[in-house]
C-alpha cells in the first residue's frame, strides 16, 4: 500500500486528493516540521519536505513527480490526459503552478513570519502579491468555460486548489476571479477532495 507524508494544508494535499481520485487503497501519514527533521524521517527524506510518497521501496518527493507518478500508476482513472497534447497542456500548467505560483507563495509566508521584527519585510510583500494576484487571473481566464484546468479533470486541479487555499490564507485579494472561486467551490464540494480535507484538517466544510 503507498503512504503519503503530508503537512496538513501543504502542498502535499494535491497527492492527497489525488489518492482519493485515484481510488488508491493509502495511507496518509500527518508530519510536523519538527517530525520531518528527526533523524529517522531525514534518513528517509533528507530534504524534510512533503509530499513524500512512500511506494513500497520507492521513495520520491517533488510534487510534481509525485502528482505525476499518481497518474500512471491509476491510468484508468485518466488524470494525466489522453493524448500528447492534452498529458502536455497537464504538464505546462502544473509546471507553471509549481514554479512561478507556489515559488511566489513561499516568498510571501517567508516574508510574513519576518513581518513583525523586519519593517523592510511588509514592503517586500506587495510586489509578490501582486505578481501573485496576475498569475490567479492568468489561471482565471484559463478557467472561463472550463470545469478543470484543462479542460478535463487532471492532477493539476487539485494543485489549483491548493494555490487557492494559499491566496485566501495569504489575504490576496479574489475579487473578480470568478471562475477560479467557482472552480474553488465545486471542489469543496467534491467527495474526494472532502475526504482528504477531513483526514488533514477535521474540516467537512
Ligand atoms: N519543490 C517541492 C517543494 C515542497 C515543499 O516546499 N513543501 C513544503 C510544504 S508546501 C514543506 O514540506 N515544508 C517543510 C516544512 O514546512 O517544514 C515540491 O514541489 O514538492
Amino acid at each position: 500500500m503507498m503512504q503519503l507524508y503530508y503537512l496538513p494544508g501543504a502542498c502535499s494535499l494535491a497527492a492527497h486528493i489525488a489518492l482519493e481520485w485515484a481510488a488508491a487503497p493509502y495511507e496518509a501519514l500527518g508530519m510536523t516540521h519538527n517530525a520531518l527533521r528527526s533523524p529517522e524521517h531525514l534518513a528517509l527524506n533528507p530534504g524534510a519536505t512533503v509530499p513524500l510518497l512512500r511506494d513500497g521501496g520507492f521513495l520520491l518527493t517533488e510534487s510534481v513527480a509525485v502528482l505525476f507518478y499518481l497518474a500512471e500508476c491509476f491510468p484508468e482513472v485518466g488524470l494525466m490526459g489522453e493524448i500528447p497534447r492534452d498529458r502536455a497542456e497537464t504538464l505546462r500548467w502544473l509546471a507553471f503552478m509549481n514554479s512561478d505560483l507556489h515559488a511566489a507563495f513561499k516568498s510571501i509566508f517567508a516574508l510574513k513570519r519576518l513581518e513583525d521584527d523586519d519593517p523592510h519585510a511588509a514592503q517586500r510583500i506587495s510586489p509578490t502579491t501582486r505578481r501573485v494576484r496576475g498569475y490567479l487571473e492568468r489561471l482565471d481566464r484559463q478557467l472561463a468555460g472550463r470545469d478543470w484546468l484543462t479542460g478535463v479533470r487532471s492532477i493539476a486541479d487539485p494543485y489549483l486548489f491548493v494555490m487557492f487555499r494559499w491566496a485566501v490564507s495569504a489575504d490576496i485579494a479574489l475579487d473578480g476571479l470568478r471562475h477560479l472561486t467557482a472552480f474553488a467551490r465545486r471542489m469543496y464540494l467534491d467527495p474526494g477532495v472532502r475526504a482528504a480535507l477531513f483526514a488533514e484538517e477535521g474540516l467537512s466544510l
